[in-house]
């Protein structure tokens, strides 16, 4: 065993207790090896990487927790922050531009989140996920101590990776705007997969569709309707348990629309300038006459539907992180205003690694239904095999019998995210690599896992199409549910700002 016998000298020579694991298969990620191994996530040490002004930093926090990088940001004391992209770990000399327990080394800034230090032992991986290596707290402190680095507290609950005795979070909402046909896979793996688990675990959950935000787009009434109704049915399809979450439209809740009008009041017009979604219509080309107010105003609602019910975590992709940061400022700032902390503030719940953005089939941009470079869940077999068979690839690849890029390629970010044979992914990877494989049958695979993967969910959905009674159903249920929080929130909001009062006709038409 190769890595046994690395990993033997390089410990020996530190003088540290450790055990290696064999965990028998290859995993793409330590969570993954975690969860096969059933060995608890709070054991498990992530090593990550940033790019700061002055180079870049180690960080050590738990696979169970989630960083805070504004947070993070304060305590080094620096203007930017951003983690490195595997692509620029293997321009730094990390193999396969991947971080393990090799990486530790005195030439970088190491900070350990204090949480590491809370168990009695941690577990992390070697070269790869196929063994790792088990070490007790005080040998890693005594390693960590030679090494030099700085105890930091930066990291809070990461619900999705919270360990069966540890669940902490009560209450999750999240929102999808039907502003396409289809769901594509970038929004199920990036929200709607730890939607459906997370639906599983906490007290309440609550997921709407976000008909009022499609308008910013989709304008014509026909076109409006069939969105939001596949949208419910593709939920049903992928896992909604209607008596777990409380699935509903957004306009059959005004309190949204109420809360959005006051919250404008709570956040400067810089702000919004600075979101993604008006930010990139305008690198686009687009002047201030094409970009309606719908768009600019967005994130304001979208901070009224969070708000509203008080939610502990919003599971979203990485593209949403900056809207629901706005949350929370808008939050704080009413909150600060009224000096009352009515508002809990939301934590952006966003998966890690590839899944939090999924790129496109045209391997620049994020998936996206605008965009049209997804991969969709429910189309007929022939579109998800056309949109698989015209993914981007390897462009320095001219034959099958070159060796090919496998890092950041995105037909293996597929490949990893949707194909459960995980062998048959580690085989096509390492002939890639060896020019041994090509890009056909690479391709043919992946469209062959998406099958095997989304066959129950398929045959679900094609059972109710158009079954509008059934979503009809569900989202009536819904509201009524959504309503009653909805309500009592917009009831203490008025209240608080001094608009509910002896004074108020509301309630009396
Ligand atoms: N590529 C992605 N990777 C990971 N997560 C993603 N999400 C969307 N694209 C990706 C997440 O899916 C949820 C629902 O998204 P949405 O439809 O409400 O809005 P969106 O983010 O704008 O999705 P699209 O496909 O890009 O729509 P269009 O093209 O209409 O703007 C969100 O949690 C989102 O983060």
């Amino acid at each position: 065993m190769n890595e046994n016998k690395k990993v033997k000298e390089f410990l020996d020579n530190l003088k540290i207790k450790y055990r290696i694991i064999d965990v028998s298969k290859e995993f793409s990620c330590l969570t993954d090896a975690l969860r096969f191994l059933n060995i608890k996530y709070r054991y498990g040490l992530k090593i990550l990487a940033y790019k700061i002004e002055r180079g870049i930093i180690l960080l050590l926090t738990r696979e169970d927790r989630s960083v805070d990088e504004k947070r993070l940001k304060q305590i080094l004391n620096v203007n930017f922050i951003e983690e490195a992209s595997n692509n620029e770990l293997l321009k730094l000399g990390f193999p396969n531009g991947k971080l393990n327990f090799f990486s530790l080394k005195s030439k970088f800034e190491i900070y350990v989140d204090s949480v590491v230090f809370d168990v009695g032992k941690i577990v992390t991986n070697l070269d790869s996920n196929r063994f790792l290596i088990e070490i007790e707290r005080e040998e890693l402190e005594r390693f960590l101590k030679d090494l030099g680095f700085r105890e930091i507290e930066v990291s809070f609950p990461n619900p999705l990776l919270q360990d069966s005795d540890n669940i902490n979070i009560k209450t999750v909402l999240s929102g999808i705007t039907p502003s396409g046909k289809a769901l594509h896979i970038g929004n199920y793996y990036g929200a709607v997969k730890p939607q459906m688990e997370l639906q599983k675990v906490v007290d309440r959950s609550y997921y709407f569709v976000a008909d009022l935000h499609a308008l910013t787009t989709v304008q014509k009434k026909e076109e409006l309707e069939e969105c939001i109704i596949n949208n419910i049915l593709d939920f049903i399809a992928l896992g909604l348990d209607p008596n777990k979450s409380a699935y509903f439209r957004q306009s059959d809740v005004p309190a949204h629309c109420q809360l959005a009008i006051v919250l404008a009041n709570y956040i400067p017009f810089s702000f919004l300038k600075r979101m993604h979604a008006f930010k990139d219509k305008l690198e686009k080309g687009a002047t201030y006459d094409q970009i309606n107010m719908g768009l600019f105003n967005y994130p304001i609602l979208m901070a009224a539907d969070i708000l509203l019910y008080k939610p502990d975590g919003v599971p979203v992709g990485e593209d949403q992180r900056q809207h629901v940061e706005l949350s929370r400022d808008i939050a704080e700032r009413f909150n600060d205003t009224y000096g009352k902390d009515f508002f809990p503030l939301p934590e952006p719940l966003i998966q890690s690694g590839f899944s939090a953005k999924v790129i496109g089939t045209d391997g620049k941009r994020k998936m996206s239904k605008s965009l049209g470079n997804v991969i969709g869940i429910f189309e007929e077999e022939e579109i998800i095999k056309q949109q698989i068979m015209s993914c981007y690839t390897d462009p320095n690849r001219i034959r099958a019998t070159d060796p090919g890029n496998v890092e950041g390629n995105p037909i293996f970010i597929y490949h990893d995210l949707i194909n459960d044979d995980k062998d048959e992914v580690c085989d096509l990877k390492r002939r890639y690599e060896e020019g041994k494989v090509g890009d056909v049958e690479v391709k043919e695979k992946l469209f062959k896992a998406h099958m095997r993967t989304f066959s129950s969910a398929r045959e679900k959905r094609r059972k109710i199409a158009g079954n509008k009674d059934l979503a009809k159903d569900i989202l009536c249920e819904g509201a009524k549910k959504a309503r009653e929080v909805a309500e009592k929130s917009i009831d203490e909001v008025y209240e608080i700002i001094g608009i509910e009062n002896e004074m108020s006709c509301r309630k009396m038409y």
